[in-house]
């Protein structure tokens, strides 16, 4: 039996809803917080570090859906595909499906420049969560939560723009100033994920005419 035989034979055997859920992803912060919103909902995760080509586009859920047909029919395993992005009102959106390359190009202190001397510092993560399975069509969850970008970089939690990043509701923290848990009770990833879990548990009960917790 092959490795991949296996990985098939861990994922339930009762094809396309098992227990156990490839994330693809080269993003560990991602994963880990992925891991924990579903395993509230007894879904097993596992992180599959493959990078299928991300095609351009203005859409974010249009992104997560392509990698997650890609991924799913290049491994014949089960897979979720997250793309997500910062939305920034006074830019018209930007960077948002390009906030991978902008991150990484100007980053978090290019974004406090942008924004210097503008009143409107209001902003939103959102994320897409496209989940593809053998014999399965794909389905896209989406996911966001409302914030401000912040004046300066605080905190050492998280990634990306975390440190930048203040949610709603938190009086005025940043995501990098909260623990995992905490960002997990509001942010668009864990949004999405529970959207599409609950979802995941409805058609798992549905085929396998138990419930699953
Ligand atoms: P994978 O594509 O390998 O999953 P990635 O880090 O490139 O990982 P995305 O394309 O989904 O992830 O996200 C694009 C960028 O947006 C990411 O590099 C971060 O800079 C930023 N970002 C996305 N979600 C974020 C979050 O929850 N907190 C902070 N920054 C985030």
């Amino acid at each position: 039996m092959s490795p991949r035989d296996n990985e098939r034979k861990d994922a339930g055997g009762t094809f396309p809803f098992g227990r156990l859920i490839f994330f693809v992803t080269n993003n560990i912060h991602k994963f880990n917080e992925a891991r924990m919103v579903l395993s509230e909902f007894n879904i097993a995760t596992a992180m599959l570090r493959l990078k299928p080509p991300e095609i351009q586009d203005d859409s974010i859920e249009n992104i997560a859906k392509t990698c997650a047909l890609r991924a799913s029919e290049e491994t014949g395993l089960p897979v979720i595909v997250e793309d997500a992005g910062l939305f920034i009102d006074a830019l018209g959106g930007f960077p948002g499906p390009y906030s991978s390359y902008v991150y990484r190009t100007i980053g978090k202190e290019g974004i406090l420049k942008l924004l210097e001397g503008c009143g409107n510092r209001r902003a939103e993560f959102k994320s897409a969560v496209a989940f593809c399975s053998p014999n399965c069509e794909v389905k896209v969850f989406s996911g966001s939560v409302r914030g401000v970008i912040s004046r300066t970089i605080r905190g050492e939690s998280g990634f990306g723009f975390d440190p930048i990043f203040e949610p709603e509701g938190f009086s005025g923290l940043t995501f990098g100033e909260l623990s995992v848990e905490e960002k997990n009770m509001v942010s668009h990833r864990s949004r999405a994920l529970r959207k599409f879990a609950e979802w995941y548990r409805s058609l798992r009960q549905g085929s396998a005419g138990k419930a699953f917790k």
